[in-house]
Order: C-alpha cells, then sequence, then structure tokens
C-alpha cells in the first residue's frame, strides 16, 4: 500500500500534496473504481477532520445555516445515490506534453478519472431550505485545505452556475462506493457535480456562498481556464472550464505491450461530459482511415462513463491502435493533440492510441 490505502502501483505524480492516477489495468473492466484505484487530485495538503465538523451555507440567501454532520445524515434531507464519474481537466495531459511543453502541471495519464457510487444529500434540498435570492446566479463552494500554490495562498474553492446547483444530481457525498468518504477524497463531506471537470467537486467541504458571479478564488478566475496557444495564465484571462468535453481512452492492453498476432481483444472508457452519453466508439488500425465499431457495456446512467471493448485483428508487426468515441450532440473527437494544445495542458480529447506490438 502506498500512501491513503491506495495500490502500490499508483503512478505518484507528486507527494506533498498527494497526487497520483493507476495505471490503464486498474481501472479496467471495473463499472465502479476501486477505493484503492481511484486518482487523486490535491492543490494542498488533506485538512484534519474534526468532530465538530460544520458545513456553513450563506451568501444569497433568505437564511443563513451551519450544518452539523449529524443534521445531514439525520433523515431531515433524503439520501440519494448517484453514480458518476470524476474526470480531472488535466486527465491526458502527457498527450499535449509530447507536442509542447506544459511547464509546472504534471503529466497526468488517462487514469485520472473514475467513477463510483455517491451517497449523500441533494444540493438543492439544501439550497431550499436556505432559500436562494432572486439576484443568485452562482453557487460556490469552499473547502477545508489550504493551497499554497495558488496565488496567494488560499482555500481551495469552485463554482458552479445556479441552474446546475439545482438539478438533482448535483450531491455533497459522505460515502463512496458504499464506503465511509475516504479522508483524501473529501471526508467527512465533499460535493459531486456530475458532467463537470473534477474542480468543481470541492472535498472536504466547510462553506456554500450562494452569489451573484462566480467564484473570484485563484482556481475558478485564474486556474482550470482554457488559454489559447498564445494567452499568459491571469486572472480572467481565458474560459472558464465548466462541462467536461467528450473523451475516451483504452484501459486495456498497456500502451508499448506485446500481444500474441490474431484477435486482440481492446478496451477503454468513453466520457461525454454534461448532461450527453456516449453514443458510439470506434477503433481503427490503420491511421483512421478505417473504422470498425466497439461494443458498449453496461450503462450506467448519464453521469457515468461508458466502458467499451472491441475485438481487432492483428498481423504480426507494430501497429497503432486508436479510439474516439461520439456522443449524443454527434460530437467527436478532434484527431490530433496538437491541434487542443494549450498553455495549462487542460482538456486534451483528442483520438486515444496505443502501440503494440503482435509477435507471430
Ligand atoms: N478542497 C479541494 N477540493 C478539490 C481539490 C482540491 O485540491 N481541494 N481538487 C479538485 C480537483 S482538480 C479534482 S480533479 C478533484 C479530484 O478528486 P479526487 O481527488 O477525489 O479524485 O477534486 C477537486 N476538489
Ligand atoms: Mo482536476
Amino acid at each position: 500500500m502506498t500512501a491513503f490505502g491506495k495500490r502500490p502501483d499508483m503512478l505518484i505524480h507528486e507527494q506533498e500534496p498527494f497526487n497520483a492516477e493507476p495505471p490503464r489495468s486498474a481501472l479496467a473492466r471495473s463499472a465502479l473504481t476501486p477505493l484503492d484505484a481511484f486518482y487523486v487530485r490535491g492543490h494542498g495538503p488533506v485538512p484534519e477532520t474534526h468532530r465538530e465538523w460544520r458545513l456553513e451555507v450563506g451568501g444569497l440567501v433568505q437564511r443563513e445555516r451551519s450544518w452539523s454532520l449529524e443534521a445531514l445524515r439525520d433523515g431531515r434531507f433524503v439520501q440519494t445515490e448517484v453514480v458518476a464519474t470524476l474526470q480531472c481537466a488535466g486527465n491526458r495531459r502527457s498527450g499535449l506534453i509530447e507536442v509542447r511543453d506544459v511547464p509546472g502541471e504534471a503529466p497526468w495519464g488517462p487514469g485520472a478519472t473514475g467513477t463510483a457510487s455517491w451517497r449523500g444529500i441533494r444540493l438543492a434540498d439544501l439550497l431550499h431550505d436556505a432559500g436562494v435570492r432572486p439576484t443568485a446566479h452562482h453557487v460556490a463552494f469552499i473547502g477545508a485545505d489550504r493551497s499554497a500554490e495558488a496565488d496567494p495562498p488560499q482555500l481551495y474553492g469552485g463554482s458552479i452556475p445556479l441552474r446546475k446547483a439545482l438539478g438533482s444530481e448535483v450531491l455533497l457525498a459522505h460515502e463512496m462506493n458504499d464506503r465511509p468518504l475516504p479522508a483524501v477524497h473529501g471526508a467527512p463531506v465533499r460535493v459531486v457535480v456530475p458532467g463537470y471537470i473534477g474542480a468543481r467537486s470541492v472535498k472536504w467541504l466547510r462553506r456554500i456562498e450562494v452569489r451573484a458571479e462566480p467564484w473570484d478564488g485563484f482556481y475558478q478566475r485564474t486556474a482550470y481556464r482554457l488559454l489559447a496557444p498564445d494567452q499568459e495564465m491571469g486572472p480572467g484571462v481565458g474560459v472558464e472550464l465548466g462541462e467536461i468535453a467528450l473523451n475516451a481512452d483504452f484501459l486495456s492492453p498497456e500502451d508499448g505491450v506485446q500481444v500474441p498476432s490474431g484477435p486482440v481483444e481492446v478496451s477503454g472508457y468513453a466520457f461525454a461530459g454534461g448532461r450527453r452519453e456516449v453514443t458510439r466508439v470506434d477503433i481503427s488500425t490503420d491511421g483512421g482511415a478505417t473504422w470498425i465499431q466497439a461494443q458498449l457495456l453496461e450503462d450506467q446512467g448519464r453521469w457515468a462513463w461508458r466502458l467499451w471493448q472491441a475485438t481487432i485483428e492483428l498481423r504480426p508487426g507494430d501497429h497503432e491502435v486508436i479510439a474516439r468515441a461520439w456522443d449524443s450532440a454527434a460530437n467527436t473527437q478532434p484527431e490530433r493533440a496538437s491541434t487542443v494544445w494549450n498553455p495549462k495542458g487542460y482538456v486534451n480529447n483528442s483520438w486515444a492510441r496505443i502501440r503494440l506490438m503482435a509477435t507471430s
């Protein structure tokens, strides 16, 4: 076991704050990601969890409130479960770094994503209890962790539009895969915003602030924004990221391994983001000239990734195998990472590619 009960084969990008992703194989074939294989993205040290933890609700509300953990679980609010995929905006950044360096950001592979069953109360129910004022348009979440990487150093925070916050899928979760939420994933309570970049699913939640404008902290106003190739990071520069873009990658085999020639089974995930659904996944072994359709596995609902598998025929020799997904808005993925390169290395949703050496 490495830190925080994770598998020993996690790829550790940073020890403190802890940032790690599983190898592809650890995600393969599990509709729900085991807790010991779920990626961790943190911008500051895991904060101490106090028994006297309370959640404040304030800002543009009729009634400011403060809730104990017991009160959030004692039956006043309905407990619901949502199967949802979290995906970091930096997932698959390594593909962008191959195009051009992204200084100061971790080279995440395809494992900065995972799917869990989250249990907790609906954010909407808490907002209805507090009474949202008519001037409100955004809901901000502030965590208990202090990030020294932020400029200036500050508590981690982020916001989502009020109309998303009122959706029944947005949870304040205290359980993950039927277990108490692990410390590294935000205990005792975190936000889960299905369909949005992982950065908005704030861990170690301490305060909810209803606002007229988006959160003005570093991780909303400066980071997690999509910059044009010639822009530099700064407050308000670039486009705020929100809904996740359609994306897909291979989970098995591992990239660069040998396989026997003949029929080879490949598998992976596809995730549509927003409220969209994955409708098709295509596989090519000839650089995208021709495609076969992968089989989509069990549908876990619109907030979860879709696992897929396909059998391809490989002659002895080196092959590049490509995957691309389609969604319910008829989006598909861009062919080359070079066309989506950006200075902070977010949202690499270009075609997934692995190399396989087929032996005779
Ligand atoms: N309080 C807090 N919440 C946070 C973060 C953080 O650093 N602090 N990181 C965010 C980012 S960028 C991502 S991708 C997800 C990762 O969630 P996980 O570590 O549970 O996988 O948490 C988000 N919530
Ligand atoms: Mo992230």
